[in-house]
């Protein structure tokens, strides 16, 4: 099943404008698109909004802020095709995924209605330097560009793509990465979402699992049947002092790939343990308000050897009678040691490294289930592609595809294939 046909760049009045790859363009050589800038160049005041509405920098430290995001979102974000589910933020995510180490306040980004000051509008960037290929990018990754319904299709989004742009042009920074479940010009890779079943029974009564012709219900749940308690010797939750080996283990990991942010041990402290373990909040596994999830393997040598973790985020189940939400665990950063040292084509190192990220993930699928998740979701992304069909994830609808601002770049495989097949 192929992603829905592209338009022609004609068809995008604003993204033919902007510094973004053509659909039919032919790249040869990789680099930015717009000629070299400086800050002093961008204007310094926001772009003009209809004079009902007035742009307002969100202050996330702010509880009230949060909340209020929070509700914006949980209206009006990101929905399925047919609007059956719609994602489900919670504020502490917010947190964590907006106030990383050293986000930039005024890059959350509001629209207010001037007299009332509702909130109707939002988008937000983060700073992260990329690696693409041999190249390391500063950037900004925009996320959670949201408009009230009441106010779509008034061209309200180049608004924001270009107020954001101004904010982050304006420290220096030209490039960013986004990504979307929508065809823009133009893709530097495209992955498709495979969803592993927890719980078969909720996921069939939301509408997401159909029963399959010819199979019965029993059959079903025996088939995503898990065991309870997980296999690898030594696996166990992170802590902040393994950071320093989940580090090196992680670089090395993901130095194989093409596209890869670049972290500093606090940044990625902060991804994989947000505030847990610290003074002021524990590292409980089940915390309720907790929302990522990381573990390490240590063998006997007290050496890690590998890296699962995995996010929450749980979604609206619109007009359902039976439930009003799905908990999904979605498939963070992993690495493992297994193959590492040998070529990556070298075929003893596929075969190691599929063993272990068979038994890798099994045992994350386990840790989910009993943590309540009802549904595992990964992408065709890192090497996803080596176990996804053999633990039971089956494909979506949905495509994750990746973009890249005013840089121009040969494209990236995502493992996504249009005869939905995996390497
Ligand atoms: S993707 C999630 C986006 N959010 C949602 O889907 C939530 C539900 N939908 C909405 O709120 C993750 C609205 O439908 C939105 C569009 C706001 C999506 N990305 O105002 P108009 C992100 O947050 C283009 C980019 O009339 P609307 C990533 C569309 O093609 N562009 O539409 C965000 C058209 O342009 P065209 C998108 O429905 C990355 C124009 O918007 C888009 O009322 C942002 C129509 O505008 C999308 N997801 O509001 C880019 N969806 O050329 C960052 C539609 O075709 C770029 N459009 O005429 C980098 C900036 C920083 C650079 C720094 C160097």
């Amino acid at each position: 099943q192929e992603q829905p046909q592209k338009k022609s760049m004609a068809d995008y009045k604003f993204w033919r404008t902007q510094p973004v790859t053509k659909f039919d363009e032919k790249i040869d050589d990789e680099g930015p698109i717009d000629s070299c800038k400086t800050p002093d160049d961008i204007p310094d005041s926001p772009y003009p909004l209809l004079k009902e509405f007035e742009w307002d920098t969100m202050d996330l430290s702010n509880p009230d802020v949060i909340k209020e995001i929070f509700d914006l979102l949980y209206a009006n974000y990101v929905e399925d095709s047919d609007s059956t589910f719609r994602f489900n933020y919670p504020p502490r995510f917010l947190d964590w995924a907006l106030r990383a180490p050293d986000f930039r306040p005024d890059w959350h980004i509001g629209v207010r209605v001037a007299g009332t000051r509702k909130l109707v509008a939002f988008i937000s960037g983060i700073p992260v330097r990329l690696r693409v290929r041999n190249k390391t990018i500063p950037s900004a990754e925009i996320n959670f560009l949201c408009i009230h319904k009441k106010l779509r299709s008034k061209r309200l989004a180049p608004l924001l793509i270009k107020e954001v742009t101004r904010r982050v042009n304006k420290q220096g920074i030209w490039q960013a990465l986004y990504t979307a479940g929508v065809v823009l010009p133009k893709p530097v890779s495209t992955c498709r979402y495979y969803h592993r079943s927890l719980n078969w029974t909720k996921l069939n009564e939301v509408g997401f699992s159909p029963l399959p012709p010819g199979m019965t219900k029993a059959k079903m749940i025996a088939k995503y049947k898990l065991p309870s308690i997980t296999s690898i010797p030594g696996l166990r939750l992170m802590r902040r002092d393994d950071i320093g080996q989940v580090y090196d283990l992680l670089v090395a990991y993901l130095n194989k790939f093409e596209l890869a942010p670049v972290f500093n041990k606090e940044e990625l402290l902060h991804w994989l343990m947000h505030d847990y373990g610290t003074e002021s909040v524990s590292n409980d596994e089940n915390d309720k308000n907790r929302v990522v999830w990381a573990y390490v393997v240590e063998n006997a040598d007290g050496v890690i050897t590998d890296l699962v973790s995995f996010y929450t985020l749980p979604s609206t189940v619109i007009g359902n009678p039976m439930h009003d939400n799905l908990v999904a665990a979605y498939q963070f950063y992993y690495a493992s040691t297994a193959g590492l040292a040998l070529p990556r084509t070298h075929p003893e190192c596929t075969a190691l490294l599929k063993n272990r990220l068979l038994v890798l993930f099994n045992d994350a699928l386990i840790l989910a289930k009993n943590l309540g998740f009802d549904v595992f979701n990964a992408l065709t992304l890192l090497d996803n592609p080596l176990f996804l069909d053999d633990l039971k994830f089956g494909a979506g609808d949905g495509y994750l595809n990746y973009y890249l601002f005013n840089y121009k770049a040969f494209p990236i495989d995502g493992g996504y294939r249009e005869d939905g097949k995996l390497d």
